[in-house]
């Protein structure tokens, strides 16, 4: 009984309170049930737990250059900041699990497993359930399996305890399996029937734009015809699009905080402190916004990394267990259905409603400062533009993205309030992290657990009415576009 013990709490220890080695772990045993070379399952292996600690590289090196700034800002201002971009999301959320909830630092990797082999079954029961989609984009699922763990760690004292991993995994499942779910028919329509459904960070937005863009206009009056500034075409790539918005935000914020208060030693207790010795001021505040980005680009990097092994591992072996279901992917893949500019025009009038609700907060000395991330405010907002141009023209894709800039920034504080986030300098900030969940998290703090039965009901219940609301049965389960939609 003694040695069975040991060998458990070795294991709870080493690998499943481990990230990175319990998913080394899950690709090497899903390499083996797909019956691949030995080779690939020793290679498999290696890059997902090698990937796992390049992520972690990457989050300690954003907490580093971050804390110093926060320091800053507390001490001169009183006042806290968040990015809103899911990677520095990922990195506050478990950082605070971390220190907060210690015992629990596996819970969101095990939570990922669980929710993926719940998703399945969800599917495999899909006469009972209604589902029809299978979520796979890892990436993706890394991020909300953290911040849903934390919100329900922090938000349902009832379940910190052995239930609350398996209650966060079948939380997660549920999120997946049933937004992308909802995505099915607006995706069928946008892409005649391309046969994927959307497992990303806007679900219920691309659902509820499908269904009020039509009043904005006539599908007719598109972005087709529109002329787009040149400039804007470098913000197609990441490490530019990141790296300007750094530079404009940490830009501000550092020249306001003054080259003072970023040497004072005693503010500055952790990370590097400004050093007049060395380095002049500009070139001090250039290097800073630049370093955000050499270390979003290495936890992306990480995280590409572990999860294409982790999807590789997954998909086989779902993909045995359910054919003919469909497969919910990323975002970007919407992308090329839509009118060329409905990416860059989404992109700009969300950053625009973002950059006005930002003024607004200062101006009005919120508590919390908001910083726009590059993940929510370009892939939220194009996929916003894209498909309410698609159904309501280009007054639809405009005003939807703008309204969702807005809110993104709006709502983000209150999340980050809700959260306690403002310290740790981030919050997930995708649409969806932002307006459902934010509204299922105040679920979870004023009714604890009965609360979280009440959100598990509800997603039940979502894919039920979406089946009642089909006419035609057969074509519902086919992903058939039909006319009441
Ligand atoms: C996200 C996220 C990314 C991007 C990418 C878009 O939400 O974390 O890296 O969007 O998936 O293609």
């Amino acid at each position: 009984m003694n040695i069975l013990l040991n060998i458990l709490n070795w294991f709870s220890q080493n690998i499943l309170q481990n990230p990175a080695f319990f998913v080394g772990l899950l690709v090497l045993i899903g390499y083996a049930l797909l019956k691949k070379p030995a080779h690939d399952v020793f290679a498999g292996f290696i890059k997902a737990t090698v990937g796992y600690l390049i992520l972690n590289a990457g989050a300690a090196g954003l907490v580093n250059t971050f804390r110093p700034i926060l320091a800053a800002l507390n001490f001169k201002f009183k006042i806290g900041a968040a990015v809103i971009d899911p990677y520095f999301g990922l990195t506050a959320a478990n950082t605070k699990i971390a220190e907060e909830f210690p015992s629990f630092v596996g819970t969101a990797t095990t939570a990922l497993l669980i929710g993926f082999g719940f998703n399945i079954l969800l599917v495999a029961f899909r006469k009972l359930t209604k589902i029809r989609t299978l979520f796979i984009t890892g990436h993706i699922m890394v991020q909300q399996a953290a911040t849903v763990s934390l919100m329900v760690l922090l938000l349902v004292p009832q379940l910190r305890n052995s239930w609350g991993t398996l209650a966060i995994g079948l939380l997660c499942g549920l999120y997946w399996a049933v937004s992308s779910n909802m995505t099915v028919e607006a995706t069928q329509r946008l892409t005649g029937g391309g046969g994927f459904a959307i497992g990303h960070q806007q679900q219920f937005a691309i659902w509820f734009v499908d269904k009020v863009a039509p009043f904005f206009g006539k599908k007719e009056e598109n972005l087709d015809n529109l002329k787009l500034p040149k400039f804007l075409s470098i913000f197609h790539d990441t490490v530019v699009a990141s790296a300007t918005l750094m530079l404009v935000f940490f830009g501000a914020i550092l020249l306001v905080l003054g080259p003072d208060v970023m040497a004072n030693k005693e503010v500055i207790t952790t990370g590097t402190p400004f050093d007049p010795a060395k380095q002049d001021f500009y070139m001090y505040i250039l290097q800073t916004a630049f370093t955000f980005s050499v270390y979003l680009f290495i936890l992306m990097q990480g995280v590409r990394m572990f999860v294409s092994e982790l999807t590789n591992a997954f998909q086989g072996i779902s993909s045995k267990l359910l054919p003919g279901s469909f497969p919910a992917v990323d975002v970007a893949a919407s992308y090329g259905f839509g009118s060329p500019n409905a990416v860059l025009s989404g992109f700009a009038f969300g950053l625009v409603g973002q950059l006005i609700t930002i003024v607004l907060l200062i101006v009005f000395k919120n508590p919390i400062l908001i910083i726009t991330g590059f993940v929510p405010v370009f892939f939220d907002n194009a996929a916003i533009a894209v498909y309410a141009d698609k159904r309501g023209g280009w007054k639809a894709a405009f005003v939807l993205s703008f309204i969702s800039g807005v809110l993104q920034v709006a709502l983000g504080t209150l999340c980050v309030a809700l959260l306690g986030l403002a310290s740790y300098g981030g919050y997930h900030g995708n649409i969806d992290f932002e307006i459902p969940w934010l509204v299922f998290g105040y679920i979870f703090k004023y009714l604890g657990i009965i609360g979280y039965a009440l959100v598990c009901f509800f997603f039940l219940l979502i894919p039920q009415l979406q089946f009642a609301r089909a006419k035609d049965k057969e074509a519902y389960y086919q992903g058939q576009v039909q006319a009441e939609d």
